[in-house]
């Protein structure tokens, strides 16, 4: 259940809550499993949700049984040869890109007195934010190049509740990965999950898209939607 009443600002996951990024992420991931010699597939992608992207090479290396056969450099050159090909695939994305009418929801929490952030563990989330044409529509963004330490950690909540001079309880988290959820509640926010109960016990309350998301009355627990 969540406590509506305190809330001042909306924190948003931008993969897989305000666009759909994750099959981008997914087919460079693909494609670098393909080079290793191993098939990596749609449900072994699920592990990498929200996660930074040398854990989530670390993750892959593991899925294929080869964590141990790489030296530091050469994970590193895997990497930028991933985020090369996702930075390729990202060139086209457009508004057809945004999920559960994200730009709408946005407008409609701003015009109703809350303030909006951003919090990404993605490097590429301003290039996104540009191309997606709603960069505008938060009044912070705290991505992967402002943090040092990757969701679950809190980090990059904190710091948005703290660029936007607000509290944890003040700040309510959207988010569509069991990580970022537990970042949420370490930084001491309540949390929308995006996706099904199954998946995402943990939120407060969970939604399939944001299209479903609650719109309420600053300062009180009325829905207006
Ligand atoms: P990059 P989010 C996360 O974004 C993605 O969910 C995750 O799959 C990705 O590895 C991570 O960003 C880092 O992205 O390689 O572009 O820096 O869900 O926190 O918005
Ligand atoms: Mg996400």
């Amino acid at each position: 259940m969540l406590a509506l009443e305190k809330i001042h600002a909306v924190l948003f996951d931008l993969d897989g809550v305000v666009a759909d990024t994750a099959k981008y992420h997914y087919l460079a991931w693909k494609r670098l499993a393909q080079e290793l010699g191993f098939e990596f597939t749609l449900q072994d992608n699920e592990a990498l949700k929200g996660v930074s992207r040398m854990k989530s090479l670390e993750i892959l290396l593991h899925t294929g049984g080869l964590e141990t056969c790489f030296t530091r450099q050469e994970k590193e050159e895997m990497a930028r040869k991933k985020n090369q090909w996702y930075v390729a695939y990202i060139e086209d994305i457009t508004q057809d890109d945004l999920l559960g009418k994200a730009d709408e929801y946005l407008k409609a929490l701003r015009h109703n007195g809350f303030k909006t952030g951003l919090g990404s563990a993605s490097k590429n989330a301003g290039r996104i934010l540009e191309r997606l044409g709603i960069r505008e529509l938060f009044d912070i963004v705290i991505d992967g190049t402002l943090v040092s330490k990757a969701k679950p950690d809190p980090e990059v909540f904190i710091r948005g509740a703290k660029g936007l001079y607000l509290s944890g309880e003040q700040c309510l988290v959207i988010e569509d990965a069991p990580a970022g959820i537990c970042a949420a509640h370490a930084a001491g926010m309540q949390c929308i999950g995006i996706g099904s109960k199954d998946d995402l016990p943990e939120a407060e309350l969970v939604v399939e898209s944001l299209e479903y998301a609650p719109i309420w009355r600053k300062g009180t627990q009325q829905c207006i939607n």
